[in-house]
């Protein structure tokens, strides 16, 4: 492992799916885990459930967009081994023709301002452990469009941007930058927020999908990224389930 066992990996948006399976996969893998979102009970919860297994975790309620609160958090850390920046999701899937400037706004708030609070807070306690690691959560919409997805595809791509940037201005510093870019992935709260809690609009994403990724495919997967020897930094990671060809030719049983 890179870091050293004991080191910290702190993990955004770490309340459910992606973020909450990275954080037991981290810990799992002998991270101090610290979990971030802005739900505080799911959070805790979480953290005792980690806790319970034997393993290290704490909860630190946090909403990446308010700069002030992330450059407060990180003040809590000497060194920080680990980053993932996992908070973000999209909103709504409407046409560029009619889709909302608000829900444009928050997207680029949440998936693209917030890992820039985290990463620049952070960045000098990811320095100063000689060994750290940026962890970009992005997506297959980080690297093409499909219908109805401008606003978050525009998002991810800032992301993706951020992450491909950062790995070239800091090149030669102890920081590795890792980007995972997860495609279809089932999770209790991605489509369904997407869709404003409309259940059909959100299950209709996956109907007939033979497997999708799970939230823990993703985590495994980042998990495997962050343990190999520092000097091997996987810049771009797409995964996708099987019956995933790209962005808009997804096979379907039924
Ligand atoms: C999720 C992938 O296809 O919904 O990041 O944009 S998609």
């Amino acid at each position: 492992m890179p870091t050293t066992p004991s080191s910290i990996a702190i993990v955004t948006g770490a309340s459910s799916g992606i973020g909450a399976a990275t954080a037991r996969h981290l810990a799992a893998a002998g991270y101090r885990v610290v979990l971030t979102a802005r739900r505080k009970d799911r959070i805790e919860a979480l953290a005792e459930e980690i806790q319970a297994a034997g393993h290290k975790a704490t909860a630190y309620p946090l909403d990446v967009t308010d700069r002030a609160a992330v450059n407060e958090f990180a003040t809590a850390f000497k060194t920080v081994g680990v980053l993932v920046n996992n908070a973000g999701g999209a909103l709504g899937a409407d046409p560029v023709a009619t889709g909302d400037p608000e829900d444009w706004r928050r997207m680029y708030e949440t998936n693209v301002i917030g890992t820039l609070n985290l990463t620049q807070a952070l960045l000098p306690k990811l320095e100063a452990s000689g060994d750290g690691t940026v962890v970009v959560v992005s997506s297959t919409a980080g690297h093409a469009t499909y219908e109805g997805g401008a606003g978050y595809v525009a998002a991810k791509h800032g992301a993706h941007v951020l992450a491909e940037t950062l790995r070239l201005e800091i090149v030669g510093r102890p920081v590795r930058v890792i980007e995972i870019a997860p495609g279809m992935v089932r999770t209790e709260e991605f489509a369904l927020t997407r869709f404003g809690g409309d259940e059909e609009k959100a299950a209709k994403v996956y109907q007939g999908v033979p497997d999708p990724l799970t939230a823990d495919d993703v985590a495994d997967t980042i998990t495997w990224a962050v343990t190999r020897p520092s000097h091997v930094n996987i810049d771009l990671l797409i995964v996708r389930p099987r019956a995933q060809a790209s962005n808009t030719k997804v096979h379907r049983e039924s």
